[in-house]
C-alpha cells in the first residue's frame, strides 16, 4: 500500500498454509453458520488459552456486546474511559449506562480505590479493560464484585495469551472478551471470543450470536448475527499454529525499544515486567512535555512527516465522545485525561526491521528544540 510505517502490520500465515485450509472450505461448500472450520478453531482456542468454555464471535465489539446481553442487565456499569470506543458502546448499545472510573496513572487500567465510591443502588456490573496488555487489579475487583454482588465482564481485547497468578487471563471474572481483529497480536481478520463458564451461559451465547434462535422452530431471545465465518475460523487455525514465534518477535522489538528509551527523562515506558505472560500487544509511551521538552502532539508530528505512523491510543477519552453530546464530566477521570493528552503508541508488528526502532527513537530523540 505504501512505505510508511504504520503503528501495526496484520499478521499473516504463509498463503499456501491458508490455501490449505481454504481448499476443504470449497470441496465442503460450507461457509459460515458454525461450521468444520469454527469448531476446530474453538477447540484448538480453548486449549492454546486454557480455560473452561469459549464462544466464537464475528469481532471482539459482538462478544462484548452479546456477553453484556447474556446477562440480562440493567442499570449501570462501571467502566473506564480510556479504551477504544467499542467498550463504552457495548454498554450503552445495551441500553446500560456507563459510569466512568478513574485509570491507575502507571498501567492506565481501573483504579480499583475509586470503585467502590462509584456504586449506587443501580450498579448492575464492572467492565474493566486489561488495557495494551496491563493486567487488571482482579483480586480487588473480585472482592467489590463479590460484596456488591455484581457481575464482572472483561474486556481483554488487548490481553491475548496472557496470565495471572498461574491462570489463564480468559478464566476471570464472569466472562472475558477477546478481540481478533487484523490489528491484534492474533488475528482472524475480523473476529472475537468471549470465554465464560457454564452451559446455560453458553447455550445463551450462542443463540444470540444468531438472532436468538433456539431451533428451527424456538427464537427465544432477540439476538443478532455475530457468527465467525469459516474463512476467519480457517484464519485462526493458521495464525495460532505461528502465535509464540510472534509474541517472541515482538518481545525483541520491545526490548529494543526499552534500550533506546529507557533513559529518557520525560518519557515513560510500559513496564511489561509486571504480566506473568506478556503478548507485548502494544507499545505506548507517555510523554511529560515539561521534562522531555516537546509534547506528544510534536513528537507525532514529527514522526509523521518522516512518514511514520504512531497512532494516539486512546485519545480522545470514551467519555468525551461528541456521540455522548457532553453527558459525561471528564473532569471526574483526571488520570485518564492526562495520560490520553501525553500518550502515543508506537509501531511494533512481528516483523518491524529493528534499525527502523532504532530510527524511530532517534526521531523521538530529536524531537526535542
Ligand atoms: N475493546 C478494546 C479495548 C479494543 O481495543 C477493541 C478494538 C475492541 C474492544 C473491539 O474489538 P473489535 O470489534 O475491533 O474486534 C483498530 C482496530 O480496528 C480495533 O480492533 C482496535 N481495538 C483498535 C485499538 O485499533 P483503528 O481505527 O485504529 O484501525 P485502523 O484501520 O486505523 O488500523 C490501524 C493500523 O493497523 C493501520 O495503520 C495499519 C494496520 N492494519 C489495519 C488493518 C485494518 C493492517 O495492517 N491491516 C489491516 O487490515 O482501530
Amino acid at each position: 500500500m505504501s512505505d510508511k510505517i504504520l503503528v501495526t502490520r496484520a499478521v499473516l500465515p504463509d498463503i499456501n498454509e491458508y490455501m490449505q485450509e481454504l481448499r476443504e472450505v470449497w470441496d465442503s461448500h460450507w461457509l459460515t453458520n458454525m461450521g468444520p472450520k469454527h469448531e476446530m478453531f474453538r477447540s484448538h482456542l480453548k486449549s492454546y488459552l486454557n480455560v473452561e468454555d469459549i464462544e466464537l464471535f464475528t469481532n471482539g465489539h459482538m462478544a462484548l456486546e452479546l456477553t453484556l446481553q447474556a446477562f440480562n442487565l440493567q442499570g449501570e456499569v462501571i467502566t473506564t474511559p480510556f479504551t477504544f470506543a467499542s467498550t463504552t458502546h457495548a454498554i450503552v448499545r445495551n441500553g446500560l449506562e456507563p459510569v466512568f472510573c478513574d485509570i491507575e496513572p502507571d498501567n492506565y487500567t481501573i483504579d480499583t480505590s475509586k470503585i467502590e465510591e462509584l456504586i449506587t443502588d443501580r450498579t448492575c456490573a464492572i467492565l474493566p479493560v486489561h488495557v495494551y496488555g496491563n493486567i487488571c487489579k482482579i483480586e480487588e475487583i473480585e472482592r467489590i464484585a463479590c460484596k456488591y454482588g455484581l457481575k464482572v465482564i472483561y474486556d481483554a481485547a488487548h490481553a491475548f495469551g496472557e496470565y495471572y497468578n498461574g491462570k489463564s487471563i480468559g478464566s476471570y471474572g464472569d466472562a472475558s472478551c477477546f478481540s481478533f481483529h487484523a490489528t491484534k497480536v492474533f488475528n482472524t481478520i475480523e473476529g472475537g471470543a468471549t470465554c465464560y463458564k457454564g452451559k446455560e451461559l453458553g447455550s445463551c451465547l450462542y443463540e444470540l450470536k444468531n438472532f436468538g434462535i433456539h431451533d428451527a422452530e424456538c427464537v427465544t431471545a432477540v439476538g443478532a448475527n455475530a457468527k465467525m465465518n469459516e474463512f476467519c475460523a480457517a484464519m485462526g487455525i493458521c495464525n495460532l499454529r505461528h502465535i509464540e514465534d510472534n509474541i517472541e518477535k515482538r518481545k525483541k522489538v520491545v526490548n529494543r525499544y526499552y534500550e533506546n528509551l529507557k533513559d529518557i527523562a520525560g518519557i515513560y515506558l510500559n513496564d511489561f515486567s509486571k504480566i506473568e505472560r506478556p503478548n507485548y500487544a502494544y507499545f505506548p509511551i507517555v510523554i511529560d512535555e515539561k521534562i522531555f521538552g516537546a509534547s506528544r502532539n510534536e513528537v507525532c508530528d514529527k514522526l509523521l512527516s518522516k512518514g511514520i505512523e504512531p497512532r494516539k491510543y486512546f485519545y480522545p477519552l470514551t467519555n468525551s465522545f461528541s456521540a455522548f453530546h457532553k453527558k459525561y464530566d471528564i473532569q471526574k477521570t483526571p488520570n485518564a485525561l492526562r495520560v490520553s493528552k501525553r500518550v502515543l503508541t508506537l509501531p511494533l508488528y512481528p516483523d518491524i526491521q529493528l534499525d527502523i526502532v532504532d530510527r524511530i527513537c532517534e526521531l523521538i530523540t530529536k524531537s526535542v528544540g
